[in-house]
């Protein structure tokens, strides 16, 4: 949740960046159950039983490659509907890994704007199948004032297509996240609070799956609040998709509300050494190129690598 809000809202971009930025993500005890046996009842789910309205079916799901050749009945394939026969000797196990890799390029437009983009290859094991895939996100801050600031953020731009090995595909549709934080000194506790939203947005029919829907859209939201206590503790809660959480997290991130140089230079020893670990996530991200536009090098460096590392 918290890497989504961006609680520490970034610096702007007063560099030109170029970054690359590895992901990896695995599970583990992935049930394989294409072996399992199922009704061959048609979409219905009812053997013998005609259903009306079903896919395929047409007020009768008896499959005939003649007459009926849509039917969903007796046509031996699982069909969307047809109860499976657990069997656990059927099951198989397996894992599943994704790795991606981000090309990312973020520049400035003018005092308040600035913009990036990443195009990501993204290969797929799930299995004993794997499957490769190429996407673009792009995105833009608005920073009016030193304390706020607001983005969006537009993820598999013109959709992200996955290509398996058995000749199928899948394609993700374009998600709009946007957002904003503000963040203020509270100076006699010597404590820096940050306040932040944003919602995603799709369009790909998630209806009761996501918080709110109109037809195809939907709406999930993020709000977060974060006491940074003398640059050391923060002190986090807030809420997923109406899920609420809190956390205590150590050192800084926050640091330019309150100095910068310190965590500034913390996080650019973080990405020089490289790959940080998070559960069975790892990122590993290298600045490519990076060509200074004068201005604070060292906050743009950040931005710009925590712009990449997000996801
Ligand atoms: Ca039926
Ligand atoms: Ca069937």
């Amino acid at each position: 949740m918290w890497a989504s809000l961006c609680i520490c809202p970034p610096p702007p971009v007063t560099t030109a960046i170029l970054s690359a930025s590895l992901f990896r993500t695995d599970a583990g005890d992935v049930a394989d159950t294409t072996d399992l046996l199922w009704y061959d009842t048609g979409s219905d789910g009812v053997a013998g039983v005609d259903g009306e309205g079903e896919p395929g079916d047409s007020g009768n799901d008896d499959y005939d490659p003649e007459t009926n050749p849509g039917g969903t009945e007796g046509n031996g394939e699982w069909d969307p509907g047809e109860e499976l026969i657990y069997d656990e000797g059927r099951i198989s196990w397996g894992s599943a890994v994704d790795h991606a890799l981000y090309l990312s390029w973020a520049r400035p437009v003018n005092e308040t704007l600035s913009a990036g983009a990443s195009v990501k290859v993204i290969q797929r094991t799930l299995l004993d199948h794997s499957a490769w895939g190429v996407g673009l996100d792009a995105g833009v801050q608005w920073r009016p004032l030193e304390r706020f600031s607001a983005g969006v953020n537009i993820q598999d731009t013109f959709g992200t297509h996955v290509f398996w090995d058995t000749g199928s595909s899948e394609s993700v549709l374009p998600t709009v996240k946007a957002g904003a934080a503000t963040s203020w000194n509270i100076r006699r506790f010597s404590t820096v609070a940050t306040i932040a939203a944003d919602g995603d947005f799709r369009f790909e029919g998630r209806r009761y799956a996501s918080q709110y829907h109109v037809g195809e859209a939907s709406l999930d939201t993020h709000f977060g609040l974060e006491l940074m206590i003398r640059d050391r503790v923060g002190l986090r809660m807030g809420s997923s998709e109406a899920e609420a959480s809190a956390s205590v997290r150590r050192g800084s991130g926050s640091g330019r509300f309150t100095g910068a140089t310190p965590s500034a230079v913390s996080t650019k020893r973080h990405f020089e050494k490289g790959m940080s670990h998070s559960g069975s996530r790892k990122t590993c991200t290298v600045i490519v190129r990076s060509r200074s536009c004068g201005k604070t090098p060292k906050s743009a460096t950040r931005g710009a690598s925590g712009r990449a590392s997000r996801r």
